[in-house]
């Protein structure tokens, strides 16, 4: 199907549709300047998960770890929030039940005015004490690498969520509760290879409709009824139009 067609499409679908949940990773905020992490440029490429998105990883070296995050943190500062974020805050307003269920770890949605997210991943600005379990929000960069918890003296570490660890129970059973429910799926900006959120789309309930947006097809562009291929910030803006 032609692309502007695909988008007319999923517009009517968009606003037929009383529960929308939204499906978000790194691709939604690709045009913010926030690096991916497989694909060109990924992050991934030039690094190993299993170096450094481990409790493993961390546990044998906790400043190697926090100085990647120290440079990711720092890069993703300076990002703001575009068009992409933007047409989902508009959803939000304009949908009865809307979810936005996010893989990233940037904190863009809520930036750009989203109120209700989940983020099955965690937070990069977020700084838990592995001892205690205090956590904190802190935007600016720790004094000090590794930092130290102020209450306990415990080594602390980014309130992420790393390979083998399990995700945040409450925002998953949220997320799921909100796919089981949905008419319509949007899936925008995954390779749809990290589970257990790669396996959100298979709860959708019979009859609900599936769109994914990505630069390039995925393994998940087969499991949906439409898959429109191009810039998230080209392509939501128009899907989510009155
Ligand atoms: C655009 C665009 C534009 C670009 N417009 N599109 C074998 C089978 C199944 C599962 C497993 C398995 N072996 C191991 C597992 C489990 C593992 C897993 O899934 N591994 C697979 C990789 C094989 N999962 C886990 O370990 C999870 N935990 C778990 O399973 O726990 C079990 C447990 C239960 C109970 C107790 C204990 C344990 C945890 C997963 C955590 C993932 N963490 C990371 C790092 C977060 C912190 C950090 O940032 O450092 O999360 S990994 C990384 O991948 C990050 C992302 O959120 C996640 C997903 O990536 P995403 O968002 O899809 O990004 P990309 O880069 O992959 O794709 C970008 C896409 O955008 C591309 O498609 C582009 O084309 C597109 N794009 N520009 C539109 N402008
Ligand atoms: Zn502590």
């Amino acid at each position: 199907m032609e692309r502007e067609a695909g988008i007319e499409r999923a517009r009517a679908w968009i606003s037929e549709a009383g529960s929308v949940a939204v499906l978000t990773g790194a691709g939604v905020s690709a045009e913010s300047g926030v690096p991916t992490f497989r694909g060109p440029g990924g992050l991934w490429r030039e690094h190993r998960p299993e170096d450094l998105a481990t409790p493993e990883a961390f546990a044998r070296d906790p400043l190697l770890v926090w100085e990647w995050y120290a440079y990711r943190r720092e890069l993703i500062a300076a990002c703001r929030p575009n068009p992409a974020h933007e047409a989902l805050v508009r959803l939000e307003k304009r949908c009865e039940d809307m979810s936005l269920i996010t893989q990233n770890v940037d904190g863009l949605h809520a930036l750009a005015g989203s109120r209700r997210v989940l983020e099955l991943h965690g937070n990069l600005f977020a700084i838990r004490c592995c001892n205690c379990g205090a956590e904190r929000q802190q935007r600016e960069p720790p004094a000090s690498l590794p930092p130290r918890c102020a209450r306990c003296g415990g080594l602390e570490r980014p309130g992420v969520v790393w390979f083998g660890e399990a995700l945040p129970g409450q925002a998953l059973e949220s997320a799921l509760a909100a796919v089981r429910r949905a008419e319509l799926v949007l899936v925008v900006g995954t390779s749809g290879v990290v589970w257990p959120a790669a396996g959100l789309l298979q709860a959708a309930p019979d009859g609900c409709r599936s769109v994914l947006v990505n630069l390039e097809p995925t393994d998940q562009s087969e499991q949906v009824d439409l898959a429109l291929h191009g810039k998230a910030g080209e392509i939501l803006p128009g899907i989510v139009a009155a």
